[in-house]
């Protein structure tokens, strides 16, 4: 059965969103952790919070985002509960999936605010969710990296459906809702352009390598999330570590792509030039040679391995030019030198006698194709 909303606000009455609520599995609960750092909440069932209301469509689209775009049926493939755990933890800075349950702090009001009210926020934990069935993508350096990449990249997919698959440059900055609310116009993260968090990094080889943050996971995503902007909108690295020029594929196949990389190719333990081959297996199926050159192109763009063109297609041979005069019969008069004289065929060409010839008569034709060489020298000399 249809479930349909209308924007009743609109003179037109638009409808802003429909799914059919037989074919939808999705159940989606929402609990109240009263500030404190419990899951012995309370299930809402109202809806005048905004934490919850928000929390709820925000979850709510993401589901619909991955059974649209993928086919896939919640986090567990298998149409699981979704458990939302919203005001959990005093003035909580963060958000998280531990397992079971998506989580949502407060925040404290300057640096991050109402965290399960942003859409790339809530994507981004339900990613971990995925993440976690398909592939398991151990949580540190290069694999934690993938793993935090696909959540953001996850998050930029959903705000991008939402808003009836167009893009928008806002779209990149990852956590902008929630992030520092007294300051307009910036984010948690930056796809387009990672370095502009001042810790994300951009281009592979500069890779963090310590021990923090499990290996850099919010940092070295930075380099799978460029290659990913790259991949959608095309261009070159935002600060010219390379000099690769990648052809965007837009939006729809670059999340396919990535999607069907982490659910039949990527194993927990896959790195980032791993990442690279699988990615472009994964285009390879769905879209052939050309897309997956887009593919290596984002990847080398980012310091991961390089990209040659193929070589450009050589040119055909000159074919020689046909005789202005070609193809035609000449029929010349031996005797009284009159007829039609012609000159001697440009190279490529042939006169060829269309003997026998009748008295004094000869016949020629002079054609792009033959091999006999009956030349105008000749024909004069016979005179
Ligand atoms: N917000 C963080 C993240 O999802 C918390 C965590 O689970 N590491 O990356
Ligand atoms: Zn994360
Ligand atoms: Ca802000």
């Amino acid at each position: 059965m249809p479930v349909i909303f209308i924007d009743a606000k609109s003179e037109t009455c638009k409808i802003v969103w429909q799914y059919d609520s037989l074919t939808s599995a999705k159940k989606i609960y929402v609990y109240n952790s009263h500030q404190r750092r419990t899951f012995r909440g309370t299930r809402y069932t109202t809806w005048t919070d905004p934490a919850a209301k928000n929390g709820w469509w925000n979850l709510s689209y993401t589901y619909e985002f991955f059974k649209a775009m993928f086919g896939r049926d919640s986090w567990n493939r298998k149409g699981g509960d979704l458990y939302m755990f919203v005001h959990y933890g005093y003035k909580y800075n963060n958000a998280f999936w531990n397992g079971k349950y998506l989580v949502f702090g407060d925040g404290d009001g300057n640096f991050l605010h109402m965290t399960s009210q942003d859409q790339s926020v809530v994507a981004h934990e339900f990613g971990h969710a995925v993440v976690t069935t398909d592939s398991g993508l151990v949580y540190s350096t290069d694999s934690g990296a993938l793993n935090e990449s696909y959540s953001d990249i996850m998050g930029v997919g959903v705000d991008w459906f939402r808003n009836k698959k167009s893009i928008t440059n806002e779209m990149w900055k990852i956590g902008r809702e929630t992030y520092t609310p007294k300051k307009a116009g910036d984010a948690l993260r930056y796809m387009n352009n990672p370095t502009l968090d001042r810790s994300s990094k951009d281009y592979y080889p500069h890779r963090y390598i310590g021990s923090q943050d499990h290996g850099g996971v919010h940092w070295n995503s930075g380099i799978g999330n460029l290659a990913f902007y790259l991949l959608v909108n095309g261009g070159k690295h935002p600060r010219a570590k390379t000099n690769i020029t990648v052809k965007g594929i837009g939006m729809d196949k670059a999340l396919k792509i990535f999607y069907r990389a982490n659910r039949f190719y990527y194993t927990s333990k896959t790195t980032y030039p791993e990442a690279r081959k699988y990615t472009e297996k994964a285009a390879m199926d769905l879209y052939g040679a050309t897309i997956k050159d887009s593919v290596s192109q984002a990847w080398a763009a980012v310091g991961l391995g390089t990209y040659t063109p193929p070589p450009p297609p050589t040119p055909p041979a000159p074919q020689p030019k046909p005789d202005v005069n070609c193809p035609k019969e000449y029929r010349i008069n031996l005797k009284s030198q009159k007829g039609d004289f012609v000159n001697r065929p440009s190279s490529g060409n042939y006169l060829t006698s269309l003997g026998p010839n009748t008295g004094n008569e000869l016949r020629l034709k002079c054609s792009t194709k033959g091999s006999a060489g009956v030349t105008l020298q000749t024909i004069k000399n016979r005179s």
